[in-house]
């Protein structure tokens, strides 16, 4: 996977993407990034890539002629280009799943107001936001974008079954887990999990995330009850033979 990044503050990107496993994966070469600073694409002689806005009001916008110079810089045709804004489709697993598809990914990073309108018209196939609240700019969602996209690709995390049983990938919130020693501020281990029984430890599993998403993201066990309740009417249970 190549993820092309657009941007005027390319350090952020690059120290976050290079830190923990993002930065393995790049070392390892799963995982290619492209930093472009949008404003070595300006034509302005004192490096300008802002200006105000038509119509007035506060801020400034980013200008047309840098951010499609930039994009344009992009060698291959029909990349998907995504633009992070609070008023794109909020982002989640299935949309991190279907971008993972790609074999490249073009993140285009607002700052100030925003951008040109017709510059976006011209690039965007994607508008996408992180959630309900405003950020200063792009880079940090286009970084949240990234970390999620880059642990569904192969050869990115370490064990290889880790990335479909944790939390979303069945539709439930991950159970708890616990590591040495076996008590600590007087709380133990649950027994079941010293046991070795691997087929009661399942079990034991998948009645702690259904309790805990019950209890903590009650949307989501909404929607995990309906899929069972359809899963269970399409596969009814075997009538016994006697
Ligand atoms: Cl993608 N951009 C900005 N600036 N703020 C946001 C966002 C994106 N997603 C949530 N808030």
């Amino acid at each position: 996977m190549v993820f092309h990044v657009l941007t005027l503050f390319p350090e952020m990107i690059e120290n976050g993407m290079q830190t923990s496993i993002t930065g393995r994966a790049i070392e390892k070469g799963f995982l290619h990034l492209d930093v472009r600073n949008i404003r070595d694409y300006t034509q302005d002689k004192h490096g300008k890539v802002d200006d105000y806005t038509y119509g007035g009001g506060a801020g400034m916008l980013m200008q047309a002629q840098p951010v499609y110079d930039a994009w344009d810089s992009i060698p291959g045709k029909g990349i998907r280009t995504i633009y992070l804004t609070p008023q794109g489709r909020t982002f989640d697993q299935m949309m991190a799943e279907d971008f993972a598809k790609e074999e490249e990914l073009i993140f285009l990073c607002g700052h100030y107001e925003g951008i040109d309108e017709r510059v976006l018209e011209e690039t965007v196939t994607d508008y996408v936001s992180i959630g309900d609240y405003v950020l200063t700019g792009g880079e940090l969602p286009a970084m949240v974008m990234m970390d999620t996209i880059s642990r569904l690709l192969p050869g990115v995390l370490h064990n290889e079954d880790s990335a479909d049983t944790e939390s979303f990938q069945n539709g439930l919130l991950e159970y708890p887990q616990y590591s040495r020693p076996e008590e600590w501020h007087e709380k133990k281990v649950p027994a079941i999990l010293l046991s070795g029984d691997h087929k009661k430890v399942d079990e034991w599993r998948l009645e702690q995330s259904e309790l805990r998403t019950r209890e903590r993201r009650p949307d989501l066990y909404e929607a995990y009850m309906e899929q069972k309740r359809l899963y269970e009417e399409m596969h009814p249970p075997k009538r016994r033979k006697r």
